[in-house]
This record gives C-alpha cells, structure tokens and sequence, in this order.
C-alpha cells in the first residue's frame, strides 16, 4: 500500500470495525444447563473421627510369610517394634467391606515413566499414583469427599494433629511419632525441615506438583520445635486453607538421610545433580507410603513391594497395606482403560470421553472384570492465556507481541467466541457425558453459582469484530489476520499463536485439533505444540507458552477450598498462566488484582461460610467476564477397579479433593482369600537395602 493511501484506508478500516463492532456482538449469557446424567453413585458421609484415630492397640499382626522369613530369623525386628507409638488405625466401621486378609496385587497402567526417585526436587515418578503410594503428607485430602460438609476438615497424616494459637497466627502440628521410613531410619520433623528449607524455600529447587512458599501463603515460616513437633507462623490468621496444601502432592517430605548428602548445601553438588541423584534404576527407595519400588524395568513395569515399617493399621492391629505388591506397567493411559476393562489391569481412572460409550457396554455385561461408577463433573479442559508481559519464559519478539495481546480483554473474547463447546464437546463422545464449560469453577463445584457466570456463546462474528476492533485484519489475504503494522517487530505479519499442550493423551490432542480447526476456520492461525512428560512440564513451569492447553490441574476450581491461592496470582509463583517476570514482579491487570484481594479474603474467612459464597460469586463473575481462561469442556469421570478388591469406599470420584488413587485408600483394600489370584511377581519378599543394585529380599 502506498503511503498517500495510508490515511484513507485507516478510516475505512476505522469506520467498517465500529460499526461491525456494534451490530455483530452477541452479548454474554448464563451457561445452558449440563445435559441429564445420573450415573453416579454416592457416599456414605461421616466425619473425621468415624474414619481414623491414633492409639496404641493390644497387639499387632503382619502376613505370616513375614514372620516366618523375616522376624523369626532376625532380618527384621517384631511388628511392634516396627510400628510408632500411636499408629494411625482406621476403623472398621468406615470399612464398607470390614477387616481384611493379606495378599494380592493390585495391577496399575499408566501412561508416564520415571524420572527418578528425587520427587522433592521435581522428578516426577510417571503419575498414575505411583507417587501418591510412596510418599505420605502432612496431611490428606482424597478420602474427603465422604466428609459431611460441615465436618470438612483435611485428614489428619504425618501430622498426627494441629493446634491453633488463639490469635490464629501461629498452627503447631504434631508429628506422628516413632515412625520409620521403609528402610527402619527414625522418620522426624528434620525430614519436614530439609523438605521446607532446603527444597520449597531453595529457589534453585521446584518440587514436583510446584510447591513454592506462597503455596502456604506469602510471608509464612516453619520451625522445628523438637523431633516430633513443628510451627508455622502466618501472616495472617487462621489461614486454614493452607492445612490442605499440605497433603499430596504439595507437602510430602522425603527422606532427608538419602537426599541431604546429595544437596548442594550440603555437597559439591549442582543442582541437576542434586535432581538426578537418584535414577528410576535406583532400588528399595525409602519411603513414608505403603509400598516400596523393588524392580524396574524401562518402558515395561515397576513393581513396589509392602513397606514392612508401613505405620498404619486397622482395629484389629493388622499393619497394612493388606495388599503385598502393587505392579506399574508402563503402557499408555489410553491402554490403561483397555486394560481395566480387559481385566488384564484392575484400575483405572475413566477420563477420556472418547472410551465412555464402549466401557459402559463392557461393564455391564454379568462377565466384567471391573466395576465402574461415574462420579460428578470433576474433569474440565481450559485453554489459558500467559498474562506475563514482564518477561516470564522469555518470550521473544513474536511472542511478546501475543503476550500484549493476551492481556487485552478484547483479544481474550475473540478467543473465547470462536469456541463451539457444543461440538467440542460432541467430538469427544456423543450422548449426555459434557457440557459447556466457559471457564471458572465447576458446576458440580459446590461454590458454583450459575447466575455469576458470564458466558460469551459461540459467535464468530463476534470475534471478527472484536479482532478488527483491535485493528487485527487479514491485510495480505491469505485468510488468516495480520498483526497491525505499528506492532514492533512482527507488524504486518501474520498473527501466530503457539498453543502448547499433552501430546499422549487422546482427550487432550483431539481438543487441540478442534480448537485450532476452530480459531483458523476464524481466521487465528494458531499451531499446536505437543510435548510429553518432563518436557511439558518444564515449558509449563517455565512460562515458554504462548497459550497452554490443558486438563485443569488443582482441583481448586472444584473444591475451592484447597489450593485456594493458585485461584489467581496471588503470589509470584502461584498461578499457573500468570508468573513473576525477569525483576521478580507480577504485572497484574486490574482484575486480576480484584481476584488477588478476593481470594486472600477468602483464605481468611473460614469461620464466616456465608461471606466465602459471596467472595466465590464475585470470583466467578470475575473469572468468567474477564476471560481469565478461555473454558473449553466439562465432564464426569468414571473409577474402575477390579470386582476382586472389597473395602472400595462407596462413592469414591476418580478425582475430587484429590485422585481417585488417593481417595480410595488403597492401603484398605483388599482381596477375600477365594478370590485372591496369583499375579504376584516377588511373592514372599520385602524391599532390601537402597542402592542401584538393589532389589526385592527373600
Ligand atoms: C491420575 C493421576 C494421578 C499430573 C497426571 C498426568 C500428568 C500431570 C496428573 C490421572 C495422571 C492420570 O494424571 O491421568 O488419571 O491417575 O495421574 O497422579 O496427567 O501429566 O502433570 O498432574 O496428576
Ligand atoms: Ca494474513
């Protein structure tokens, strides 16, 4: 275009876009109601106390193969001995199945590998519960979802109990004590101590899930006070939502024997060595949780046998888990569903709609291996914008650009009114499973509140116009619109938006593929970024996105309670999509600061239930105006677990307070002696001694 004809395109551009703008753009809504679906089965509610206690009981039991080979040779000490002094003993009557007996496996799939052992520093072990069963919390949430609402409270774990200073600034937590890693070493509170000193505090360090100081809120501080005791001060007081973050998989500590000697601080380590120090090939290492990993063989299995210094028991003094193994195989998780359905695993959490239709058949038939029990809306995609434009992942030119749109809320309609939930939804299975998501908490979230939810429905028009309200146009006419030509560095250009996102699972790859069909049939050229595992993890964590597409991760959008500061950025690592850039700050936009204040006044409002629903209405108003992610779907999930295993507690969601791994307990479960089978890989042994070269004993 020559420059004397400058002028007069810009206002015939100028004059088209106000008037498209006004006529075109559809105004936003409530969300449709979700389609009719009641399969889902309920719990028996009951409070903490009917779940566990802590008490010394008469006398305690193991599997008899364990006494024979192991204490009656001296190898290992008597259960007793084993045992802390109080252990955490479950009762009988919230074992829907009772008392159980030893033996069997329980046979998982998953779709990760293993990073290494070294979860406090950011190694992840392959997902799929394999680090749920291996490192116990300070606290536990998965078992809440049977609480009754008024009695909500985390479970008490490593953390025995909790008391309050009354000024509500100061929680002492009793440590269980006399408990002992696999390996018989003392656990104490200097595990907690080099996991929070050493790890969290150590801004070279990420620990996997990325727990980070402001996770326990900004300003906050630990200190051991003996062996078995420990105290955290918060700014503010009786911030009781930080006491769920403490559970998995934000507040799990390792064992400090094995890791401080590898730490830089206290080593002529680097980091990455400190990271990599212990290798998946690494045996027998000690953990808190009921089953120790013995074999490990690439791309094919890890197997865990029970952790003999396991510190829990049932009423009847039976140390757990009643299960002896667990097996991982290394599959993918697409094969983890066949699997379960197959029989050849035995569980599985149903998350991928596009298996729904065919495992609802399977299941039904009287000859099915596994029973599957749909549970509420727990599982919802969101497509996030990263709101840095200080510098977060180092963005280059092209990139900044994008970043400075993000934060435009016109930009962010556009995204999100080319969105068509509807077919989105559809693509991945026909029938009543999704519905329309806009974005913001759940539906089934019980802080949900239809009425302060701000849907913008699907309109391309809308978007065109919006697009070319910010001068957005296709000026070379390839069909996809340009950057304005005063944009820096990239003016003139095609728009380009990189959308990274999970290239292993199905769900997620088919909703790459219909969102960007959808922005480019609307003119955003958008390309898919598709990475897997640590890689993924890494972009993420590392702010190098433009847009990230995702199963949202926290359950915060659902329970509210728990994670509740990584509700908005309220400190410089909290948020997922919006970070601290280069000098440390973050650059929040308005509203997003009108979310900050709202969800710390949240935090602290735990004794006033009718505020925090008023706080959760604005929140989601915000969220959902705003586009502060662009919501894509929403949709139950199923548990499937072998018909074998009884003690499985009614009701249990795949994912709520936490995974279904969790939730089910599965150091409760068990198999009745007639139907035991004999998948067992390393019968009659127990973990030996940590090491590269180690392996089960006999
Ligand atoms: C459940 C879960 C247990 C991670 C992972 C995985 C990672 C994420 C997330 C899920 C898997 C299963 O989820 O899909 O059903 O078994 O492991 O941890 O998707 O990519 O980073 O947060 O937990
Ligand atoms: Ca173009």
């Amino acid at each position: 275009m020559s420059r004397r004809l400058q002028p007069l395109a810009a206002v015939l551009m100028l004059s088209t876009f106000s008037g498209v703008a006004r006529a075109d753009i559809v105004p936003p809504t409530v969300p449709p109601d979700p389609p009719k679906f009641s399969a889902q089965s309920t719990p028996n509610f009951v409070t903490v106390d009917d779940i566990l206690t802590f008490e010394a009981l008469p006398a305690y039991h193991e599997p008899e193969w364990l006494t024979k080979n192991f204490v009656s040779t001296g190898k290992l000490p008597p259960v007793k001995d084993r045992l802390p002094k109080e252990p955490l003993v479950y009762k009988k009557a919230n074992m829907v199945d009772g008392i159980g007996v030893y033996g069997d496996v329980l046979r998982h799939v998953i779709g990760g590998r293993p990073e290494g052992w070294n979860y406090q520093a950011g190694q992840a072990q392959g997902w799929g519960g394999i680090d749920i069963g291996m490192f116990e919390c300070l606290t536990r949430t998965g078992p809440l979802f049977q609480l009754k609402p008024e009695a909500l409270e985390p479970l008490p774990n490593l953390a025995r109990d909790w008391t309050w200073s009354e000024d509500g600034h100061r929680l002492t937590m009793r440590l269980i004590e006399g408990a002992k890693w696999s390996d018989g070493v003392p656990f104490s509170s200097d595990d907690v101590m080099f996991y929070w000193n050493d790890n969290v505090l150590d801004p070279n360090v990420t620990p996997t899930n990325g727990a980070s100081p402001e996770t326990f809120g900004v300003g906050t501080t630990l200190k051991a006070i003996d062996d078995n005791t420990i105290e955290w001060t918060f700014r503010d007081a009786f911030p009781k939502s930080f006491i769920y973050a403490m559970a998995y998989g934000t507040f799990c500590p390792g064992p400090a024997h094995l890791l401080k000697p590898q730490h830089p601080k206290y080593s002529k380590n680097t980091y990455d060595q400190y990271r990599n120090a212990f290798p998946p090939e690494f045996m027998n290492w000690p953990v808190m949780g009921a089953w120790v990993p013995v074999e490990y063989r690439p791309d094919d299995i890890i197997v865990l046998r029970r952790n003999p210094y396991y510190w829990k028991v049932d009423e009847a003094g039976n140390q757990l888990p009643y299960l002896d193994e667990v097996q991982y195989k290394l599959s993918t998780w697409a094969n983890r569903d066949m699997m379960a359905a197959a029989g050849t695993g035995d569980y599985t959490n149903l998350e991928q709609p596009e298996g729904y239709v065919e495992a609802l058949k399977r299941s039904a038939e009287p000859d099915a291996p596994a029973r599957l029990a749909f549970g509420p809306r727990t599982i919802a995609y969101t497509l996030y914008p990263n709101l840095s434009a200080n510098g977060w992942g180092e963005p280059d030119v092209r990139a900044q650009a994008v970043r400075e749109l993000n934060r435009n809320i016109d930009f962010r309609k556009a995204i999100t009114y080319v969105i068509d939930r509807k077919s989105l939804g559809e693509s991945l299975a026909k029938g009543p499973f999704t519905a329309i998501y806009p974005g913001g908490l759940y539906k089934d979230s019980p802080y949900y509140d239809k009425a302060s939810t701000v849907y913008y429905p699907f309109s391309p028009e809308s978007s065109s116009a919006l697009l070319a309200k910010l001068g957005l146009v296709d000026t070379d006419g390839d069909g996809f619109v340009n950057f304005p030509k005063e944009t820096p560095g990239v003016g003139g250009q095609n728009l380009k938006i990189i959308i990274t996102g999970d290239s292993q699972i199905v769900t997620d790859t088919d909703l790459m593929q219909g969102v960007i069909a959808q922005l480019q049939k609307a003119g955003i050229e958008a390309i898919p970024n598709s990475l897997q595992g640590a890689t993924l993890t890494s972009t993420e964590q590392a702010g190098k996105f433009d847009w990230m597409l995702m199963r949202n991760v926290g359950s915060e959008l659902l329970t509210v309670v728990q994670n509740t500061a990584s509700l908005a950025p309220t400190g410089p690592r909290t948020s997922l999509f919006h970070r601290a850039g280069t000098d440390g700050s973050l650059d929040l936009l308005p509203y997003e600061e009108k979310m900050v204040d709202i969800v710390n006044a949240f935090i602290l409002s735990s004794k006033d239930p009718a505020k925090r629903v008023e706080l959760m209405k604005d929140y989601q108003k915000l969220y959902t105006e705003n586009v502060n992610g662009v919501g894509l779907t929403e949709y139950a999930a199923a548990l499937v677990i072998g018909k074998r295993f009884a003690n499985v507690p009614p009701g249990t969601p795949n994912f709520m307070y936490n995974w279904g791994e969790d939730s089910v307990m599965r150091e409760r479960l068990y198999v009745p002696k007639d139907k035991q089978k004999d998948y067992e890989l390393h019968p009659a042994s127990l973990p030996g001694k940590p090491g590269m070269s180690g392996g089960p004993v006999q």
